[in-house]
C-alpha cells in the first residue's frame, strides 16, 4: 500500500495537549517528543483533524470522583470496566489547551470528547458506552475522506481505539508509529497492537510520508 498523502486521506492528531506532556497532569513518557514530527507530518496533508480530550469536572473516568480509589485502578462504571485516571484534561483549563508547539494553522476541525461526565471516549469516533457517536465518522465521509492517517497520544489508548473504530467505520487506517507515544499500563500497549492488527490497521513511519512532496 502506497502511503502517500492524497486528496482522499486525513491526518488525525489525537490528544496533543499539555496534560499529556511532561509535567502534564497525565504525562506520557517522552510525549514532547512527537510535537516537531506530528508538525512535520501535518505539512504533508491538505486536510488535518484534530482531537481534544475534554473532560468535564469531576468525570468518572477520575480516581479523585470515587472514593477511595487511587490512579490506574479500575472500576466497573454502567458501560464496563473503566481504568481511573488523574484528573486530566479538565475543560477550559491549561492542561486541557493543545500543546503550544503544535504548528498545524490548517487543521480543519477540532473533535472534543470524553465532555460527558459518566461516560469516558478514547476514541475519537465513539464513546465508551460503545454507542454514542462523536459525529467524526459523518463528518469524514461526507467530506470524501476514506483513508486516516493518526497520530498523538497515547498509542495504547486514544490512538489504539480510534485506529479500530474507524477500521469498524469502514476506513482504511494507518498509524504513524513514530509520531505516537504510549502510556503503557497493566500490558496496554501490546494488548492495543493486538486488537489494531486484528482489524487491519496499518502501520508506517514519518519518513516514508514526508518523502513524498509537500502538499
Ligand atoms: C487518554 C487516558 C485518559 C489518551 C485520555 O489520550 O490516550 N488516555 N484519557
Ligand atoms: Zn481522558
Amino acid at each position: 500500500m502506497s502511503v502517500e498523502p492524497s486528496d482522499h486521506d486525513v491526518l488525525l492528531v489525537v490528544d496533543v495537549q499539555n496534560d499529556f506532556l511532561p509535567g502534564g497532569a497525565l504525562s506520557v513518557p517522552r510525549g514532547d517528543e512527537i510535537v516537531p514530527t506530528v508538525n512535520a507530518l501535518a505539512r504533508r496533508f491538505a486536510h488535518v483533524v484534530l482531537t481534544q480530550d475534554w473532560h468535564a469536572p469531576g468525570h468518572h473516568s477520575f480516581a479523585s470522583t470515587h472514593h477511595g480509589r487511587t490512579p490506574f485502578s479500575t472500576v466497573k462504571l454502567h458501560y464496563g470496566d473503566q481504568i481511573l485516571w488523574p484528573d486530566h484534561c479538565v475543560q477550559g483549563t491549561r492542561g486541557a489547551e493543545l500543546a503550544p508547539g503544535l504548528d498545524i494553522p490548517h487543521a480543519q476541525l477540532v473533535v472534543r470528547k470524553g465532555y460527558r461526565e459518566t461516560i469516558d471516549s478514547y476514541s475519537a469516533f465513539c464513546e465508551a458506552d460503545r454507542q454514542t457517536p462523536t459525529g467524526l465518522g459523518g463528518y469524514l465521509r461526507e467530506r470524501g475522506l476514506t483513508r486516516v492517517f493518526i497520530a498523538g497520544l497515547a498509542t495504547d489508548f486514544c490512538v489504539a481505539w480510534s485506529a479500530a473504530d474507524a477500521r469498524d467505520a469502514g476506513f482504511e487506517v494507518v498509524v504513524i508509529e513514530d509520531a505516537c507515544r504510549a502510556i503503557d499500563t497493566q500490558g496496554s500497549l501490546d494488548d492495543s497492537w493486538a486488537r489494531m492488527n486484528e482489524r487491519g490497521v496499518h502501520r508506517a513511519t514519518t519518513h516514508r510520508i514526508v518523502a513524498f512532496r509537500s502538499r
